[in-house]
């Protein structure tokens, strides 16, 4: 199959050069007149060629979701993210058949409407009626995607309330590592600012501020439980990098000097996501998708969705910010 799409692309392409060669022919004998007159048979040698392309197009369309389809993400593993992925959707339902009609009508019209001797153009200058079509239903098709999106978003961006059960946890950038702080006990994360960045106080916590003795450093890999609100505060110390977690469909910019946020609540477990996807090595991961350095492909940490009894067993186990 992929020979045959090399071997079609390669024919395409020497067409293309034998007509931009035919062009340029006439362009040298024609010299001093203004029109390049080409006949009626290359008109139609090429409108046939334009309809060879639409066919190859959407055979190399059809192919690549055949062959790339299965990389697409497992099943959304937080609560937002199945509204995500409903959007993503609905989008694909508009797009899709719109791409398919409109291209069909391009390369067909200009098949049935190549050169002819016999026919003259239409000319008109302004039409109401087609203004209105093409500004008409683009914008309710918008308005649709954008009204969907909006309300999605605000669930998403709304931080946990305070009084609700959560887990609080701030991910800190850095060229080119990850770093997972979870606020311990209190519920409440120190206070964490540049000025304060020392030898091994990478983070830049303020030591002097109490409710920073029982935060909870983590590197390497971090646990979330299912089923409770993660609240995540996002600090970089250089650059912009971009926290991603794809399979919770979240992903928010790490700005150094401003704090972002982000919250979802983890509804499958490590354990369960091997099974949905057949893969015994499978991992959450949290990436940086942001170019930002040389080694910012390494930047990834592990994440380990677990029960909240497991969780708790875990993040018991981790040092006191205060013990180090
Ligand atoms: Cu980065």
């Amino acid at each position: 199959m992929i020979a045959l799409v090399a071997i079609v692309a390669v024919l395409l392409v020497i067409a293309t050069a034998v007509q931009i060669l035919k062009i340029a022919e006439l362009r040298a004998t024609e010299s001093g007149k203004e029109i390049y007159e080409i006949s009626a048979k290359q008109s139609k040698a090429q409108a046939l060629l334009l309809m060879v392309f639409l066919v190859a197009y959407f055979g190399f369309f059809a192919w690549q979701v055949w062959k790339w389809g299965g990389l697409m993400l497992p099943v959304s593993a937080s609560e937002h993210g199945v509204g995500v992925d409903e959007l993503m959707n609905i989008t694909l339902w508009f797009i899709i058949p719109v791409f398919i009609i409109t291209h069909i009508f391009l390369f067909w019209f200009s098949y049935k409407y190549s050169f002819s001797e016999t026919r003259k153009a239409l000319f008109f200058s302004h039409s109401n009626k087609l203004e209105m079509f093409w500004t008409i239903i683009p914008s309710i098709a918008l308005t649709v995607l954008i009204l969907v999106g909006l309300s999605n978003w605000n669930k998403i961006m709304t931080p946990v309330a305070s009084e609700q059960e959560h887990i609080l946890i701030e991910v800190y950038g850095q060229q080119f590592s990850w770093t997972a702080r979870y606020a311990g006990k209190d519920g409440k994360l120190g206070r964490a600012s540049v000025e304060y960045i020392e030898g091994v106080n990478a983070l830049g916590i303020d030591i002097s501020d109490e409710n920073a003795k029982d935060d909870k450093i983590v590197k390497g890999e971090f646990h979330l439980p299912k089923g409770v609100p993660v609240q995540f505060v996002f600090r970089s110390q250089d650059v912009m990098h971009s926290a991603y977690m794809p399979h919770f469909r979240a992903q928010m910019n790490v700005v150094p000097g401003l704090k972002t946020q982000f919250n979802f609540i983890p509804t499958i477990t490590s354990e369960e996501m091997k099974k949905i996807t057949n893969n015994e090595n499978f991992e959450y991961i949290l990436l940086c998708n942001k170019i930002c350095g040389a080694a910012h492909y390494n930047m990834q940490m592990d994440i380990v969705v677990e029960s909240k009894e497991d969780f708790e067993k875990w993040l018991a186990e981790q040092k006191e910010f205060s013990a180090e």
